[in-house]
């Protein structure tokens, strides 16, 4: 059993560094070429070609690009590689259309397709501990599993495929209503002359704390928001929400009030900072930014 991996951005390459330190990487391919090498000249594997060949050269495909026409394009790239047995696993955040599309197009050559988006940012990337939602056949999975454990600490079955994506489209409206309350409160207890020192520990350790609040909170109001995960990302991710609660007839606050506050950040040049840059706006009204609420 041997893995793949197409998208070496902040994700991939901490699939892939997992991944070669458990001996199971066969091979890396990246659209920015020197990105591919010097990752592969650090971890001792081959740089493919292009997709096609990297499919030709491994079991388990794992795709983690940026947005949907993006996957499209590679699943295209990698097809002429692809055999009848082999799974193509996609970790990327994209739409329920777009892994029907994917998922079609690798059925027809023989071969399964999951999606699996993932969730822990950078850091479960980087420490193998990325909770993953899989869409697709449960037999491709347990033949993948071995090819995602070394960079996940939970892989979960949710259902047929573009299940991965629904659940993933869950954990990120919970993300947004996460990070509108820490940045929030936060920009509150900072107005107040609170002195984080204190108050970070004991909120942390409160039945409010959460790991974002652990991670990101002392950095927040330092007023470092290097990513992470980025705005501009969790901006689309919201955007493939929308496009689910369409279906519903539904549209829910959070995710529209969350939306236009990335709106007004990302046209001042903040969307490649971590979502945590929220706080900029919350600070904002506290310094008669606009004192009514945005
Ligand atoms: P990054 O760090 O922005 O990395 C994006 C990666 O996707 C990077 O390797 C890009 O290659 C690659 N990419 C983007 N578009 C294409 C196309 N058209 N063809 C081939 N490769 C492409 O994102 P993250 O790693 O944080 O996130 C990746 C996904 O996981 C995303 O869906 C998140 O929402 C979750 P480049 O180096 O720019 O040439």
């Amino acid at each position: 059993m041997s893995a793949g991996v197409i998208g070496l951005g902040v994700m991939g390459q901490g699939m892939a560094r997992n991944l070669a330190r458990e001996g199971r990487l066969a091979a890396v391919w990246n659209r920015t070429r020197e990105r591919a090498e010097t990752l592969a000249g650090e971890l001792g594997v081959p740089v493919a070609e292009d997709p096609a060949a990297l499919a030709a050269a491994c079991e388990t495909v794992i795709i983690c690009v940026s947005a949907d026409a993006d996957v499209l394009e590679v699943v295209d790239a990698l097809l002429p590689g692809l055999q009848p047995g082999q799974v193509v696993v996609d970790c990327s955040t994209v739409g329920v259309d777009t892994v029907a599309e994917a998922a079609r197009c690798t059925v027809e050559r023989g071969a399964s397709f999951l999606d699996a988006p993932v969730t822990g940012g950078r850091e479960g990337a980087e420490a193998g501990t990325l909770m993953v939602m899989v869409g697709g056949e449960a037999g491709a999975l347990e033949q993948a599993r071995p090819d995602l454990a070394p960079f996940a600490a939970e892989i979960a079955h949710m259902g047929p495929t573009g299940y991965g994506q629904r659940a993933k489209a869950v954990n990120q409206i919970l993300a947004a209503g996460v990070i509108q309350a820490i940045s929030e409160a936060l920009a509150f207890a900072d107005a107040s002359g609170l002195e984080r020192e204190r108050l970070l520990p004991v909120l942390a350790g409160g039945a409010a704390g959460s790991r974002l609040l652990e991670r990101r909170g002392e950095r927040m109001l330092a007023g470092d928001f290097e990513p992470g995960f980025r705005m501009a990302l969790h901006d689309k991710d919201l955007a493939l929400c929308q496009r689910l609660l369409t279906e519903l007839n539904v549209n829910l606050p959070l995710v529209e009030m969350t939306r236009k506050h990335y709106a007004l950040l990302m046209a001042r040049g903040h969307g490649d900072e971590d979502i945590s840059a929220l706080y900029r706006l919350k600070r904002e009204q506290f310094e008669g930014g606009n004192r009514r609420g945005l």
